[in-house]
């Protein structure tokens, strides 16, 4: 259903007289500080369960160093650092009295088209493929809690990636090489139509080793059964590399020689690397005399990502694929950091070595595939439809979530990376609705009367009239703490999963920093959490990041909403940001959509499109049922 609603009389409610939940909540953090504090719900009483369990550990042992008498206060320490891996859960918020949570707020926090098990913990996607016209996922997975540990490969198929099957788990923890753990892996389709799955597993002294595993038969389009190669591992940490610094082999690509490759994340002393391992057979490797690529002070490289990008073409490249049309992207998980980040440069075969093209926006140290809460991706080719996806992994410490977008170079800026959401996820789109130049005065709110708002698919345009002479603006506001921060040019955008009293919101917009007369101004696009909630115990933060907008560009933003995760994606998709948010009031039916401008010197006009989405069906495979 199509509308147009006159909005010459539209109520435009002033935005700036709302309060801000910062002062009971966290203090607001940008993006850039990736401060990751878990939160607690639907599995609340366990985990408050196992923090109990935690203090008391700490508290006895302690005791026994003191005379019986504790001199520690409550501390808990995330889970997976003794083992030799980042942190999985964040400490309990244990000072802060936890929010009175009720079963109508936690069940509508959980998603219904971004994929996740049906429950306990989830961590990174593990080996995507495409075979025999399903697509696989592969996941991290504690099948007996929700807090990280006792990791396993969970699985699940797709015809389309929307729609998810549930199938039983597929690799467990039950040989000396991974009884610490089935660690993250990448699976590589070989040319005979066989399949190889590098993963790697965590020893009972948690050194780190790569082990292979390849499906018992091929026949079977689900690849229900795993067999783990008999004299794993196939590779222990190499001389001067720590034993618990070598983990998660990439999909394998062939070099010119007819030898695979591989890579795997490291470091040493504060340098993030990347190994390279040349194999005939995935059984016997040589290791080469260079990495892939180092980069200074970037700490452990987790889940490393290498793939070959178009330069011109519009189609996703297959992992082997080079020549003078071809950029490759490295992407490294930064284990200090928590943040994915990228960078686009060469890939030379004779030496197995890649040389960003910008030095300045090297891996980790420049662009990042989302400015948000967001980890541990992995890109595959998707021969079906010759496209690259992109997993990642939107954490926080209850419904882990995965997502996925289809990945290309950007060929009007050739700096970025473009990622949008697969069409697949357009299946799911129900009821539109569209407005046309709905202008936004300077502090107020304009609501869009679209229904519920807990599912939807939101494209918007803006334009900017500039309300006083020329010189308005700010130099270099970014996203300030948030959109309560005003200048000339900002921020204006949409408020997401907010109630009609605007007492919980979450804005996503734009803040222009320049003055009007400047030819180019800097854009930054943002997602502000801090007044998402009225829970205290909630992580809020303000993400931020900086968006190329050309001059023949409008301003644009696609934003998916999930009922917690909120996905947004500026200029086409140059920028991503994910969040999450747990809102105590704008749930269910009372969640709602409104434009706001908290500018001061220009009115908006915004023309949006926006479907309502129906939920996705992610379920048990039957497996009683043939195929
Ligand atoms: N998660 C896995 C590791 C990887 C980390 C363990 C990244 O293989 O380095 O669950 O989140």
């Amino acid at each position: 259903m199509a509308m147009n609603p006159d909005f010459e009389n539209a109520t435009q409610i002033p935005l700036l007289n709302y309060p801000s939940y910062r002062e009971t909540g966290r203090r607001a953090q940008k993006g850039s500080l990736v401060y990751i504090v878990s939160t607690v719900f639907l599995i609340i009483m366990s985990l408050v369960a196992v923090a109990l369990i935690i203090n008391l550990q700490i508290h006895e042992h302690d005791k026994d160093l003191n005379n019986g008498k504790s001199l520690l206060p409550l501390i808990l320490y995330p889970r997976g650092v003794a083992e030799g891996v980042s942190a999985k859960s964040s400490p309990f918020l244990s000072q802060k009295a936890s929010y009175n949570w009720t079963n109508a707020m936690l069940s509508w926090q959980r998603t219904d088209f971004h994929f996740q098990p049906q429950k306990n913990w989830m961590n990174d996607p593990n080996g995507p493929l495409f075979y025999k016209g399903w697509y696989h996922i592969f996941y991290q997975y504690n099948p007996d809690s929700a807090v990280w540990g006792n990791i396993t490969w969970g699985h699940a198929v797709s015809r389309d990636m929307i729609h998810w099957l549930h199938l039983p788990i597929a690799l467990v923890p039950d040989t000396w090489h991974d009884i610490s753990g089935v660690w993250s892996g990448s699976a590589t389709l070989l040319p005979d139509g066989k399949i190889v799955m590098l993963y790697t597993g965590s020893t009972g002294e948690y050194v780190q080793v790569q082990n292979l595993a390849y499906p018992a038969n091929l026949s079977d389009p689900l690849l229900l059964d795993w067999v783990k190669y008999a004299h794993n591992p196939v590779l222990v940490p190499p001389p001067g590399i720590g034993p618990k610094d070598f983990r998660d082999p990439t999909t394998a690509w062939i070099g010119l020689d007819g030898k695979w490759r591989v890579t795997i994340g490291s470091k040493v002393n504060k340098t993030g690397l990347s190994l390279v391992y040349r194999t005939e057979d995935f059984i016997h490797y040589e290791l080469s005399d260079h990495y892939l690529h180092a980069v200074p002070g970037t700490g452990m490289w987790e889940c490393v990502d290498f793939f070959p990008v178009s330069l011109n073409g519009p189609h996703g490249l297959d992992s082997s694929v080079n020549g003078p049309d071809v950029k490759h992207v490295l992407k490294a998980s930064l284990d200090d950091t928590k943040v994915d980040h990228y960078a686009i440069g060469t890939y030379f075969v004779e030496n197995d070595t890649w040389v960003p093209d910008n030095p300045h926006e090297d891996v980790g140290i420049g662009l990042k595939l989302d400015y948000g809460r967001y980890y541990a991706s992995k890109t595959f080719y998707d021969q079906h439809k010759q496209r690259r996806i992109l997993w990642g992994w939107i954490n926080e410490s209850d419904g882990e979530t995965a997502d996925l977008k289809k990945v290309v170079f950007d060929k009007k800026t050739r700096t970025n990376l473009i990622q949008w959401p697969v069409e697949e996820v357009e299946s799911l789109r129900l009821r539109n609705f569209e407005f046309e130049e709905v202008v936004v005065n300077p502090g107020s709110v304009v609501p869009l009367d679209v229904g519920p708002s807990t599912q939807l698919d939101i494209f918007a345009e803006f334009e900017i009239e500039y309300l006083a002479s020329k010189g308005i603006g700010n130099n270099n506001v970014g996203c300030g703490s948030g959109a309560v921060d005003r200048s000339g040019l900002g921020p204006f955008g949409i408020l997401a999963i907010a109630d009609d009293q605007l007492s919980e919101l979450t804005p996503i917009y734009f803040h222009l920093s320049g003055t009007s007369s400047d030819a180019i101004l800097t854009t930054s696009f943002c997602v502000d959490e801090t007044r998402s909630s009225k829970a205290p115990d909630v992580s809020k933060l303000v993400f931020e990041s900086e968006v190329p907008v050309l001059s023949d560009e409008k301003l644009s933003m696609r934003v998916l909403v999930d009922h917690s995760i909120i996905e947004s994606f500026a200029q086409g998709g140059r920028t991503v940001i994910s969040s999450r948010v747990y809102p105590t009031e704008a749930i269910f039916g009372a969640a709602r959509l409104f434009l706001f401008n908290n500018a001061t010197d220009i009115n908006i006009k915004a023309s949006l499109k926006i479907w309502q989405l129906n939920s996705a069906f992610i379920r048990p495979f039957p497996l009683d049922y043939k195929l």
